[in-house]
């Protein structure tokens, strides 16, 4: 057993499900829980127990510590594949496989380009509530929030009535995609009050590089955002994958049911 310096946990070595060539990939928000919510008890034994049939991995474009607030504590020891970000930070069978960095890949004087101009941007949005964390620095992606991620869930509910009534998010990324137009940055509407940035290519679909060609006979992705713009599209069409598009947890429970045990 080994502790790594991001989760602080030790690794484990999971025991082999009965056809482990097959691989289903779940999101967290929306798939395996309500939208920043916590996975309920019935659906993590379902998880559990599906991963006695076929292997399991978790792809979710939040940071490990918000995986670990929806999925547990022990969420990268949970299934063999645990992906956060994205798969930037990425872990098999509980052991770190890599972390890749935006500040390293992009160079600072662009990251001060990207914060200088959003905040400014930022100020000059008129929406009934601001809070806090506006711009959230994660190794792999900035997670922008024109309300803040301190709100409350009843805020976080409310902005995004206002926020799709308005375009606010979609507008702000038009506007981006002018400004830095040299960086080749891909912009991802994830969820209720912010959107991701990242390099072009470090989508969902990079998570796949930790899978090899020939371990999987059949590798299935499950999500709820899996429209074009959505933080899913990308692995939900991508070649090597077998997409899935879901409406809650309990409707993914439901197709694996029907696709894997029975
Ligand atoms: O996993 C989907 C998205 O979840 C959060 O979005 P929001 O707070 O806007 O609902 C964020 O963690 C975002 O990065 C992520 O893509």
């Amino acid at each position: 057993m080994t502790e790594d310096p991001i989760s602080n946990k030790k690794a484990k070595t999971t025991m082999a499900p009965a056809n482990p060539r097959i691989i289903a990939l779940f999101d967290v928000d929306g798939t395996l829980t309500v939208p920043r919510g916590e996975i309920t008890p019935e659906m993590l034994e379902f998880m559990k127990t599906l991963s006695t049939k076929i292997t399991v991995g978790i792809v979710g474009g939040s940071d490990l510590p918000k995986q670990e607030e929806q999925l547990g504590a022990n969420v990268v020891n949970l299934f063999p594949y645990n992906f956060s970000q994205n798969g930037l930070v990425a872990y098999k069978d509980g052991e770190l496989q890599e972390v890749q960095t935006i500040a390293k890949f992009l160079g600072e004087e662009n990251i001060k380009r990207i914060v200088n101009w959003t905040m400014r941007y930022l100020a000059d949005i008129d929406i009934p509530v601001k809070r806090g964390t506006f711009i959230e620095f994660r190794s792999g992606m900035m997670n922008i929030s024109p309300i803040g991620r301190n709100c409350s869930r009843e805020e976080r509910d409310d902005y995004e009535k206002v926020d799709l009534e308005r375009g606010i998010r979609a507008n702000m990324v038009k506007a981006m995609q002018a400004e830095f137009a040299d960086l080749n940055l891909t912009y991802s509407i994830g969820g209720q009050i912010s959107f991701d940035v990242f390099p072009t290519g470090w989508d969902k679909t990079y998570c796949l590089n930790f899978l090899k060609e020939g371990d999987f006979d059949e590798i299935h992705f499950f999500g709820d955002k899996t429209f074009e713009g959505g933080n899913d599209y990308e692995i939900y069409t991508s070649e090597r994958t077998i997409g899935h598009t879901v409406t809650s947890p309990d409707d993914t429970k439901e197709q694996c049911t029907k696709l894997f045990m029975s």
